[in-house]
């Protein structure tokens, strides 16, 4: 329980912006949002359940999740949309999920490849429309492997994408994947990220010929989708220090790496959200142990760099990353003072998708900003409280529409990686197969929230005052015209990378010009002066969930 006047009066504060809520609806806020209170072991949030109708959350869909987030960043793959152009074009590259080819013949992430679904096809259905489409894709750009995407009315009219998809692979004798991740499924696009880990385990990893790591340390990294070039200032330094990466899921990621992922000696997970169910796969069908990392923010660089290098043991990797370390830190340490000038005594909302909100709490700490609220629009429970809760959650009608799938190890290629005795003394020291949450990376008296929606983020503005805002473009344009800078933390604001030593640099310069900027002063919006609307919402006349 909160003791200290300074928590009752947020408590009361709180309260007092849930009792602008219909009663069932307040009711239902009330368990996803949680004042921290780090004397306690365990605070539970609800996550990962409907959003109620009529709220306005930032929430997106299970094909966004699929093919805009996990799939999408392959780039030696054609990616068909079968569905309406809407759906096409919003999941296409406004994510900023960079790649770069050795083959500028192989890199199609330009293209926006879609049926391109009309009225008629939607009466008389899709199939020979898809079929046809996959023909021309195979005739014109010659790719390796194809996914194809369920849209929302692909489900509803009942278009066979599986079958589809297996005819055209026995005829053009390549991968030809059908997702269907209709944009319905599940509550937010979390239930996307977990079709595609089942979808890439079943059909692509694995499927290529290697049978042993091909360099002394190899590595995979999942959860890395390479925004504004992210992944690529990380591989800067993993390469220098001897690591040779096999793959990125999936940022700059390509169906030809991907296929030898079982080779890997160790897994990092960056974002444990979108990818924690190949994380797991991997370990129980070729024993690869993964390691949750968190290459935003400098110490925790440091603290990833460290734990990996203690995993594999080896004094000369060891005594190579002290080294590293050292030349990054003198390197930026100068620029980050000089931002820091600016950004040191500052408050921030930290709001992101499914693990942002957590990784940039530790950067804006490290330029004295204070994160005064956090969260994730579509995480689980496990993402704010840790895997340790995982046992606790029951399955509900919406989650276990996307089945788990089911893996043996491999018969052939499954290795013993660490001996057990050295993994259990390994988890002592660091987050191997685990993930603490974001909770203990938190403060007292500040607010964890879940699908936090466009009203509870003005109202805790007006409690909070927080000095910049970060999360994505559904809500920033609303914060800026309440005279707070706001940073996009899911695309950058086109800059970038944010991630590893230089990343951070970036970012300290970012933030200092949306907080020194004079734009701000100029605003003032018209709710200052005098209210906008005056009314009351009646009992009983809610949306009735
Ligand atoms: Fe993982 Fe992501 Fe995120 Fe995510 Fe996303 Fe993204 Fe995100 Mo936007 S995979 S959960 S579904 S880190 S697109 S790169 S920024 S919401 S916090």
């Amino acid at each position: 329980m909160a003791v200290n006047e300074k928590d009752l009066l947020m408590d009361k504060q709180i309260e007092e912006m849930l009792n602008q809520y219909p009663a069932k609806v307040k009711r239902n806020r009330k368990n996803h949002i949680v004042l921290n209170d780090t004397s306690l072991e365990h605070q539970q949030i609800e996550a990962n359940t409907r959003t109620i109708p009529g709220i306005i959350t930032n929430r997106g869909c299970a094909y966004a999740g699929c093919k805009g987030v996990v799939l999408g960043p392959l780039k030696d793959m054609v990616h068909i949309v079968h569905g309406p152009i809407g759906c096409s074009y919003y999941a296409w590259m406004t994510r900023r999920n960079k790649a770069k080819s050795e083959d500028p013949k192989k890199n199609f992430l330009n293209y926006c490849v879609s049926t391109d679904m009309q009225e008629s096809d939607i009466v008389f259905g899709g199939e020979k429309k898809l079929a046809r489409m996959i023909d021309e894709v195979v005739e014109i750009f010659k790719p390796n492997a194809i996914t194809v995407s369920a849209t929302c009315p692909v489900g509803l009219i009942g278009d066979d994408i599986q079958s589809i998809a297996k005819a055209a692979e026995d005829k053009y004798g390549i991968p030809i994947m059908a997702f269907n991740c209709e944009g319905y499924k599940g509550v937010s696009q979390s239930a996307g990220h977990h079709i595609a880990n089942n979808g890439l385990m079943e059909h692509v990893i694995g499927r290529g010929d290697l049978e042993e790591a091909p360099a002394k340390y190899t590595i995979n990294m999942l959860g890395e989708y390479n925004i504004g070039g992210d992944s690529w200032e990380i591989e800067r330094v993993l390469t220098e220090l001897g690591y040779h990466v096999q793959t990125v899921m999936t940022g700059n990621g390509a169906y030809e790496d991907l296929k030898n992922a079982h080779i890997a000696q160790l897994n990092l997970v960056q974002c444990h959200r979108s990818i924690n169910y190949i994380a797991d796969m991997l370990e129980k069908k070729y024993g690869t142990p993964w390691l949750k990392v968190n290459f935003i923010g400098i110490r925790s660089t440091i603290e990833s760099l460290r734990n990996m290098a203690m995993y594999f043991g080896d004094k000369e990797l060891i005594d190579k990353t002290e080294e590293v370390i050292a030349r990054e830190l003198a390197e930026i340490e100068p620029a980050l003072d000089k931002y820091r000038k600016y950004t040191n005594g500052k408050t921030a909302f930290c709001f992101v998708g499914g693990s942002r909100g957590h990784h940039y709490q530790i950067l804006y700490e490290e330029l004295g900003i204070k994160t005064l609220l956090a969260g994730y629009e579509f995480a689980h429970r496990d993402d704010y409280e840790g895997r340790v809760v995982l046992p606790d959650i029951k399955p509900d009608a919406d989650s276990k529409n996307i089945p788990d799938l089911h893996v043996e190890p491999d018969e052939r290629r499954y290795r013993v990686k660490i001996p057990q005795e050295r993994m259990a003394e390994l988890q002592e020291k660091m987050p191997l197969c685990n993930y603490k949450g974001m909770r203990m990376d938190m403060i007292d008296n500040t607010v964890m929230v879940d699908d936090l929606n466009h009203y509870e983020t003005e109202e805790f503005i007006r409690i909070l005052k927080p000095d910049i805002f970060s999360s994505g473009i559904k809500d920033k344009y609303i914060v800026q015209k309440m005279g707070i800078p706001s940073k996009q933390l899911h695309n950058y604001d086109y800059s970038g990378p944010y991630a590893g030593f230089k990343g951070a640099v970036n970012f300290a310069r970012d933030i200092t010009m949306g907080i020194v900027s004079p734009t701000w002063k100029y605003i003032t919006p018209p709710w200052k002066s005098s209210p906008l609307i005056e009314g009351t919402i009646e009992e009983g006349r809610s949306c009735g969930c």
